[in-house]
């Protein structure tokens, strides 16, 4: 049996963690069309008759770390590139080689581990830099072609990180898809649908924390689980347009909550959601890793 940790890298934006879902066929990482989704390492886990492989998503690397939280992402990622088995760094064909992709490559040049080059979005017709990525081939033991989106070359995806990984005994159980706490993963997929319906800045002064979870049977109708949970905002004004007019906002982020965690989850889910000022949840929550 194979088994060991390959690392997803690459800028922010590329769809490392859509490819991370992918790749373990259910939802284990939040995703959106704006930078710096990502703020922990999530593994998910693949299991199969040849072994098992333990993807590591990572931040998107960014080139300036102007704030707190960049530098935080930032070194999320670097440190995740060692005690991994394989690097697999991702690179987004429609946006040209830039500063970022050299600060990475010599990050993940000075890494002994096996190295392969998936180019993402090739579903995009005609990637216009596609070129310049597959350039980049001879600093990579393979280049794959890959789309996470419509799940192209996927399984040789896996095949790949398969012939590169040392022997040895799974680390998580069989049936177990991801590292995150239930109670983490709950508030990751709230964080999304803040990220899909709120402008640029807000997404980046929010967390989501959550605060109970209940089991709640009313005679013979099916049981219903009840998530408090509360968006966390460090600016009073951010609080008014989480909320929005009529409070629309909250009530379109908790729907598409809701919405999601039913199919996912199968159950009937009722969302009790608020939004809070907390200056310091950069502080008490973006601190540790999740197990
Ligand atoms: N066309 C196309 N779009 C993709 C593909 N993979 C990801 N995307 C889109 O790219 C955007 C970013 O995807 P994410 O998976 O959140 O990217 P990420 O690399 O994890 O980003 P960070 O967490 O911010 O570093 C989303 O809008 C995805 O839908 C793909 O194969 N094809
Ligand atoms: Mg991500």
């Amino acid at each position: 049996m194979k088994s060991g940790f390959a690392v997803l890298v690459g800028r922010s934006n590329v769809g490392k963690s859509t490819l991370l879902n992918a790749l373990v066929g259910t939802k284990v990482a939040i995703t959106s069309p704006k930078p710096q989704t990502t703020r922990h390492q999530v593994h998910g886990i693949v299991t199969d008759p040849r072994g098992q492989i333990v993807f590591v998503d990572t931040p998107g690397v960014f080139e300036q770390a102007h704030n707190r939280l960049t530098k935080q992402l930032n070194d999320t990622a670097r440190s995740a590139l060692s005690g991994v088995d394989v690097i697999i760094y991702v690179a987004d064909p429609t946006r040209a080689v830039g500063n970022e992709e050299h600060i990475l490559l010599r990050m993940v040049e000075k890494t002994r581990q096996p190295k392969i080059l998936a180019i993402n979005k090739t579903d995009v017709r005609n990637p216009p830099f596609i070129s310049e990525y597959r350039d980049l081939g001879d600093r990579f033991g393979l280049i794959i072609e890959i789309s996470a989106l419509r799940k192209r070359a996927l399984k040789d995806l896996i095949s790949a990180v398969f012939e590169r990984l040392p022997e040895g005994d799974p680390y998580y159980p069989e049936f177990q898809f991801s590292n995150l706490e239930h109670r983490f993963w709950l508030s990751e997929v709230i964080r999304e649908k803040v990220f899909v319906q709120m402008g640029a800045e807000i997404p980046y002064s929010t967390a989501v924390e959550i605060e109970e979870i209940e089991e709640r049977k009313s005679g013979s109708a099916a049981p219903v689980r009840y998530i408090k949970a509360v968006i966390l905002t460090t600016n009073p004004k951010h609080k008014q347009m989480l909320i929005g007019s009529g409070a629309r906002k909250i009530k379109e982020i908790g729907w598409a909550a809701r919405k999601e965690l039913e199919a996912i989850l199968d159950t009937k889910i009722f969302l009790d959601l608020r939004v809070e000022v907390d200056e310091r949840w950069m502080d008490r929550l973006a601190g540790p890793e999740p197990k």
